[in-house]
């Protein structure tokens, strides 16, 4: 059991992205500036469904160079990706027979980015994991949504959805894509023990990947997420990962300015190392594909720190 942790408790440090397509609409809706998080847009506005799919149809991410990103990355001293494969608005980022919302079917673009990313991974020794939205989803009929549906075409039943979406498709993010090293399961709205036990049989396939504790119905998963602080002392008996953003949001936003400092970050990385979690912080690339110069400008501050101060 140590010793499938083993690799991710020495990495420290991970990349979490969240890219789909609220980052078109990036904050803004009918001309107003829609407040909390980026991601959350659709919910947040309650955007129709037809409505906000319409944004995929300018997701046209052409300046996309995932080599770029893991280069990025790599010289920053992150050690492993977690990306979105499907947030809460059901937006699969990647070539998903289950449901016809997805990168390949609704977008100009039509390439699989996760694929994309996924080979760029393998290519320059980055471990690769999944962050994926099992219980919300706001486009596939039958998807949990806290607080409630705001239109009809959000109806169905949620353990059709599960079984026909949900499962399915992690069914495809685990068996396309090569190696993952860390399933991310996120925000456990209406999931139950039995309901949770639709995903285990095939999380039990891949005894290498480490998974979180956010599916629900009582799973523990391998490792706690402490999101946006830093647990005191550390989670003692247990793995644990902090979750940060760069700014206020994760999914992009293009009135969001309040950027932590480089020095805040490395200080936040020192700070969680030294009491034994890992880092996973965060990035939100804009629609075109390319990260906002802020975040490039914090990966390569952090990367001199590290070259700095691993010199003897
Ligand atoms: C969730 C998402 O709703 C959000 O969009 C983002 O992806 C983030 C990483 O995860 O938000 C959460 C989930 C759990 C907690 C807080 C925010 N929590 O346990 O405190």
């Amino acid at each position: 059991e140590t010793n499938r942790m083993a690799w991710w408790s020495k990495a420290r440090f991970g990349m979490f992205i969240h890219w789909g397509v609220y980052s078109v609409p990036a904050g803004v809706y009918q001309d107003k500036k829609i407040p909390g998080l980026g991601e959350w847009i659709m919910h947040e506005a309650k955007i129709p469904v037809d409505t906000y799919q319409g944004y995929a149809k300018t997701f046209n991410p052409t300046k996309y160079n995932p080599a770029e990103w893991v280069k990025a990355a790599k010289a920053a001293g992150v050690k492993y990706i977690v990306i979105t494969t499907k947030h809460h608005d059901g937006f699969a980022l990647f070539d998903s027979k289950a449901s016809d919302w997805n990168i390949v079917k609704q977008t100009p673009y039509g390439k699989d980015v996760i694929k994309m990313l996924a080979d760029e991974c393998r290519k320059q020794g980055m471990k690769l994991g999944f962050y994926y939205s099992q219980a919300n989803d706001w486009s596939n009929p039958g998807g949990a949504a806290a607080g409630g549906h705001w239109d009809k075409k959000q109806d169905g039943s949620f353990d059709d959805y599960l079984d026909k979406v949900a499962v399915p498709q992690i069914k495809e993010i685990l068996t396309n894509y090569g190696d993952v090293c860390e399933l991310w399961w996120d925000v456990p709205t209406d999931m139950t023990k039995e309901r949770a036990a639709k995903f285990a049989p095939l999380v039990k396939q891949y005894p290498n990947m480490i998974t979180n504790n956010r599916l629900g119905g009582d799973v523990q998963g391998d490792i706690e997420t402490p999101e946006q602080y830093i647990p005191a002392t550390g989670i003692p008996g247990r793995f644990w990962e902090t979750c940060m953003t760069m700014n206020d949001t994760w999914g992009y936003k293009m009135h969001d300015e309040r950027w932590k400092s480089s020095q805040t970050l490395i200080r936040n990385l020192v700070d969680i190392a030294s009491k034994g979690g890992n880092y996973l912080l965060n990035v939100g690339p804009k629609s075109d594909g390319t990260f906002p110069e802020p975040i490039t400008q914090r990966l390569a501050d952090i990367g001199t720190w590290m070259k700095v101060n691993s010199e003897s």
